[in-house]
C-alpha cells in the first residue's frame, strides 16, 4: 500500500485557506468567518462545520487563545479528535473472514476489492473472491482480471444468478482450501431501492450461515459526490451494520472535508481510502497524517 503524498493535492488546495493564514493574525470575526468559508468549501459540511465552530469557539475563549496560530493548532487537534473515536484496523476475526463491499454504481466496489486483494496477497494471505455482481457479465470478468493479476483465486456464478449463494460458496470454498479472507463484491444499488436494500441484508444474513464469518461491511463512497455521500451512508446503515467506509477517489477530489462530516453526523469509522485506479492505490486511513496533511501554515519565506 501507497504512503499519503502528492495525492491528496488537492484536498490540500481546499484548505488552503490555512496555509494563506498568518500564524499572528488577531482572532477576530474576521478570521472566525474565513474558518467557516474555508471547511464549508472543502465539503465539511454546513451541520458538520457550525459543530467544529461552536466548540472551537467556546475553547478558544476559555484558553484566551489570541493568535491564528493558536486558533489553528487547536482546530488540528480538534479534527484529529473527531476522527481518532473510531477504531480504523480492518476485523480479521473470522475463519474465513467475509468482506462484504457495498455502495452505489460506479463509487469504485470492484477496484476497490482488487487493491484489498493485492495488499493482502502481497502479505501471503490466501484470498478469495467472490463475484457477487451477478446483475451484469462484464462484472464478473472485470473481476476476474484483476484476480489474476492479484494472485487472488475468483468464484463467480452465471449471470444473474442469486449474489448471495455465490459468495456462500466462496466461503465454503475458502474454508476448503485454507483461505483466511473472502472479498465479496456485490453489485451498486441505489440506496432508494428499497428491495435491493433488502438483498443486501439476506447477503450478510447468508454469508454467515456457512462456514465464515463475515466480520466486514465496507461502504463504499466516492469523495467527489460530496455531501450526497453522507446520505448515501445514512441509507445503507439503515439496511445492513456496517463496520466501515472505504473513500474512494480522493486523489481527484477536493472534497476530502466530508471525512469530517462523515465522522461527526455518522458512527462509521473510515477505515481505507483510494487514491486512484491502481491497484496499489489504497491507504490506510491515519487521521493523525490526514490532518497534518491537509492543514498546516505555508512554510515562511
Ligand atoms: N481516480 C480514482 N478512480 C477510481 C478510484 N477507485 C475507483 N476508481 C475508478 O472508478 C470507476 C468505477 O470503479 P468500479 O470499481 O468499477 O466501481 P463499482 O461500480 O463501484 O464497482 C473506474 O473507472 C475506476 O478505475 C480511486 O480511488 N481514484
Ligand atoms: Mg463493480
Amino acid at each position: 500500500m501507497k504512503k499519503i503524498s502528492t495525492e491528496l493535492e488537492n484536498t490540500r488546495k481546499t484548505f488552503s485557506f490555512f496555509s494563506r493564514l498568518k500564524r499572528n493574525s488577531p482572532v477576530d470575526n474576521g478570521l472566525w468567518n474565513e474558518i467557516e468559508e474555508a471547511l464549508i468549501q472543502a465539503d465539511v459540511g454546513v451541520t458538520a462545520t457550525s459543530r467544529i465552530i461552536e466548540v472551537l469557539q467556546a475553547k478558544s475563549k476559555e484558553l484566551r487563545l489570541s493568535t491564528s496560530e493558536s486558533i489553528l493548532d487547536l482546530l488540528k487537534e480538534q479534527l484529529k479528535n473527531s476522527l481518532q473515536k473510531f477504531n480504523t484496523e480492518l476485523d480479521s476475526g473470522g475463519d474465513p473472514s467475509v468482506w462484504v463491499f457495498v455502495g452505489v454504481n460506479g463509487v469504485g466496489k470492484t477496484t476497490s476489492v482488487a487493491k484489498v486483494a493485492n495488499w493482502k496477497s502481497n502479505e501471503n494471505e490466501r484470498v478469495v473472491l467472490a463475484a457477487g455482481d451477478t446483475f451484469r457479465a462484464a462484472a464478473s470478468e472485470q473481476l476476474e482480471k484483476w484476480a489474476n493479476s492479484c494472485g487472488a483465486e475468483l468464484i463467480k456464478g452465471a449471470e444473474g444468478a442469486d449474489p448471495s449463494s455465490v459468495i456462500y460458496d466462496a466461503t465454503e470454498y475458502a474454508q476448503a482450501k485454507n483461505a483466511s479472507l473472502v472479498l465479496a463484491d456485490t453489485a451498486g444499488r441505489l440506496h432508494t431501492k428499497s428491495n435491493l436494500m433488502q438483498e443486501l441484508e439476506k447477503i450478510v444474513r447468508v454469508a454467515n450461515k456457512g462456514s465464515g464469518t463475515v466480520t466486514e461491511v465496507l461502504l463504499v463512497l466516492d469523495a467527489t459526490v460530496g455531501q450526497n455521500g453522507l446520505q448515501q451512508a445514512k441509507s445503507f446503515a439503515e439496511s445492513v451494520d456496517l463496520t466501515g467506509i472505504i473513500l474512494t477517489k480522493l486523489d481527484g477530489s477536493s472534497k476530502g472535508g466530508i471525512i469530517f462530516a462523515i465522522a461527526e453526523e455518522l458512527a462509521i469509522p473510515i477505515k481505507l481510502i483510494g487514491i486512484g485506479e491502481g491497484k496499489e492505490d489504497l491507504i490506510p486511513f491515519d487521521p493523525e497524517i490526514f490532518v497534518e496533511k491537509i492543514l498546516d501554515f505555508q512554510e515562511e519565506s
